[in-house]
């Protein structure tokens, strides 16, 4: 094994809204997480690279390029890794459906986890516009809804090909501060709806920077979070368990059990203490 033998092996790692190419990412975090843990199978599930940001002026320190080639690196090393676009990397869904060195560019994944269960893998923009017009779709129909959903992705094609930066859901969120709660409700029922329609039993998804696992009527809504504000990332274990990783709190915990283990007695010569 290489220099990952310490790492901690999981079976499946869901990564997303890293927005590399930003000042925001907090790649050197992210590279010691990438470090501590290794899978399977990887899936970015959108928003990795920040095509929009890229475009008004290149960023792209050091740090930003060994994140991409310690990923390179898994998957020379045998992980599969699914990448899924979001919207600040959407110029990679004109490649949906093809493979480019080992990593496969796909619009949506139905994930099949350990103990059989199936989730929706989506970075989740696709449902923007509905979740900033629900209340007025909710009286127009089902009909409405998928043309919103239809409109929302061509919208945005066109605003990138006219120069226009994109037109984000959580800043906006964010901007209606009282309101921002009832915007990631209704997203995350959304997506959660959205995984009910295609048969699945959960939906894993990015976008709103807000890690979550809980469920939603039944349905598992899964949610990565970010690399720019939380650090978080979810692991599938090898028993299918589900867990949102908060890497800086993990961090803190370890700190802590080791402060604990220096302020411990020695134990007796000649005997190991038992943990
Ligand atoms: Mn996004």
């Amino acid at each position: 094994m290489g220099e990952d033998s310490e790492a901690i092996r999981v079976r499946t790692l869901f990564l997303s809204d890293l927005h590399l190419g930003t000042k925001g990412c907090q790649a050197g975090l992210l590279l010691e997480f990438l470090k501590d843990y290794d899978a399977d199978t990887i899936y970015l599930v959108g928003d990795i690279v920040d095509g929009w940001q890229l475009r008004s002026g290149w960023y792209w320190p050091q740090a930003h390029n060994d994140v991409v080639q310690k990923l390179l690196r898994k998957v020379r090393k045998g992980s599969h890794l699914v990448y899924v676009p979001g919207n600040h990397d959407e110029f990679l869904r004109d490649y949906i459906g093809t493979t480019f060195g080992g990593i496969e560019i796909a619009d949506s994944r139905i994930h099949e986890s350990a103990d059989g269960k199936r989730y929706l893998v989506i970075h989740g923009d696709q449902f923007d516009m509905v979740v900033r017009h629900a209340r007025w779709l909710a009286h127009l129909g089902d009909g409405a809804y998928t043309f919103a959903l239809f409109v929302n992705t061509g919208l945005n094609r066109i605003r990138r090909r006219l120069g226009l930066s994109y037109w984000s859901l959580s800043a906006w969120a964010k901007l209606k501060v009282k309101n921002a709660v009832n915007f990631i409700g209704q997203f995350e029922e959304f997506l959660s709806d959205e995984a009910r329609r295609q048969g699945a039993d959960g939906v894993i998804c990015g976008h709103i920077h807000h890690a979550a696992n809980r469920e939603i009527a039944g349905l598992r809504y899964l949610n990565t979070g970010d690399w720019v504000e939380s650090c978080t990332a979810i692991v599938e274990h090898y028993d299918g368990r589900m867990e949102v990783l908060n890497y800086p709190s993990l961090l803190r915990a370890r700190a802590a059990a080791a402060e604990t283990r220096r302020e411990a007695p020695e134990p007796m010569p000649g005997r190991r203490a038992v943990a």
